[in-house]
């Protein structure tokens, strides 16, 4: 794998910034001022439309020509009780001022220090924003920004690993979890209110709903196991094509992923599965660039084992999507799934608490990056890894 470039602006840590990377604030309507919070050193956007901008000046011809580039913005969660409080991210494209293609950060005032992922298609950092800026933070003038790091790099900073299933311990797909099984697994747990969609509106607390979800895939399917707390479990009567508005897990997946700054859907590689886990488990898809909408029906038990836990609350399953099953939806015969290949994903875990009429009511996320389900640019870089080496094989004893 290439080396990484980054540049990084650090204003808490000022030593560590970048040659040549420069804070203008000089720039119209950006005369930042620094704090300190949270135990750091920070700048502060003034929070109001004659005081809005923090601008950036990167070294000039940062990142020419590379294939995707990120930003990853470290901010001060403050503000947003009484009314929303956003910010958004802007950047030289060749002269023109584009907005990064996910949607506005909203802040939800738990005073910690978070980041913000942000994928920059169309990059050309040659100082042409305002007042020579390359990057700049819009504070949106609905509030001040406290901002203490940038930085912007050619490799996708949410990079992640999906192993293969190990051949000496095959994924059944039964809803048990048997030795040696998932040993290994790529796993994430969403449990905290900043990965919520919804800022944790109808959230009450990891035991309303959490979750600790496992991926491994094989050459025909990703299998993904969810260890799921959830109070009200298994709360989804929705169809297939709606299968999202309720208990369960949406998918994203980008097949094709030799760009990642792609920011609308492919046809015949980009899915947005719908898995829903009520009762009568069903699913769906979305695909394509039309999004086409279709209804799978029930989720077939050779590709789901579901059961529910008491303690905790809630429920457990093993899922199988076949690679085929996607690709034949787009009428795709050309993408072919081998080792060592990126992906794009993504997912959510979904919770309703509302039955009958189950809707999507919690929305949790591996990683701060918005707007998925339109945009897979925001998905994240995923790398298909490779068989698992054999276990030498034991010495014959004395
Ligand atoms: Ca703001
Ligand atoms: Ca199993
Ligand atoms: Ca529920």
């Amino acid at each position: 794998m290439a080396h990484a470039t980054d540049v990084v602006v650090d204003f808490n840590e000022t030593k560590n910034s970048t040659a040549n990377t420069q804070l203008l604030s000089s720039g119209p309507n950006g005369a930042v001022t620094t704090v300190n919070i949270g135990g750091r050193n920070a700048v502060q956007t003034g929070g109001t439309a004659d005081n809005e901008f923090l601008y950036v000046a990167l070294p000039k011809g940062s990142f020419k020509g590379a294939a995707g580039v990120w930003a990853v913005v470290e901010y001060y969660d403050q503000g947003g009780v009484d009314s929303p409080d956003t910010f958004q991210l802007h950047y030289d494209s060749a002269g023109t001022d584009s907005t990064a293609s996910e949607a506005a950060v909203q802040k939800h005032n738990t005073k910690a220090w978070l980041t913000h992922v942000y994928s920059l298609p169309g990059v050309d950092f040659e100082e042409m924003g305002p007042g020579g800026a390359d990057l700049w933070i819009d504070d949106s003038a609905d509030g001040a920004e406290v901002i203490d790091k940038i930085t912007i790099t050619d490799q996708d900073p949410t990079l992640t690993h999906f192993p293969h299933v190990d051949p000496a311990h095959p994924i059944k797909v039964d809803g048990v979890i048997s030795a040696g099984e998932w040993d290994g697994a790529y796993s994430v747990t969403l449990n905290k209110v900043g990965q919520d969609a919804y800022g944790g509106a109808n959230w009450t607390g990891p035991d309303d709903y959490s979750g600790t979800y496992y991926y491994k895939w094989d050459e025909s399917s990703l299998y993904i196991r969810g260890d799921v707390t959830d109070s009200t479990p298994r709360y989804n009567d929705a169809t297939g094509d709606l299968a999202w508005k309720g208990d369960g897990v949406q998918i994203y997946l980008g097949l094709d992923w030799s760009d990642p700054t792609h920011s609308a859907y492919v046809d015949g590689t980009d899915f947005n599965i719908y898995v829903g886990l009520g009762d009568t488990p069903m699913w769906g898809l979305e695909s394509g660039s039309a999004h086409t909408v279709v209804d799978w029906g029930a989720i077939p038990v050779d590709n789901l084992g579901i059961h529910n836990t008491t303690t905790p609350v809630g429920y457990q399953f093993e899922l199988a999507i076949p690679w085929q099953k996607l690709l034949a939806a787009e009428n795709n015969t050309t993408t072919k799934i081998t080792a060592g290949q990126k992906i794009g994903w993504f997912m959510f875990g979904n919770a309703s608490k509302t039955l009958p009429g189950s809707t999507q009511e919690v929305a949790m996320a591996p990683f701060s990056r918005t707007h998925p389900s339109s945009t897979p640019s925001s998905w994240s870089t995923t790398v298909l890894e490779p068989v698992p080496a054999a276990n030498p094989a034991p010495t014959a004893g004395p």
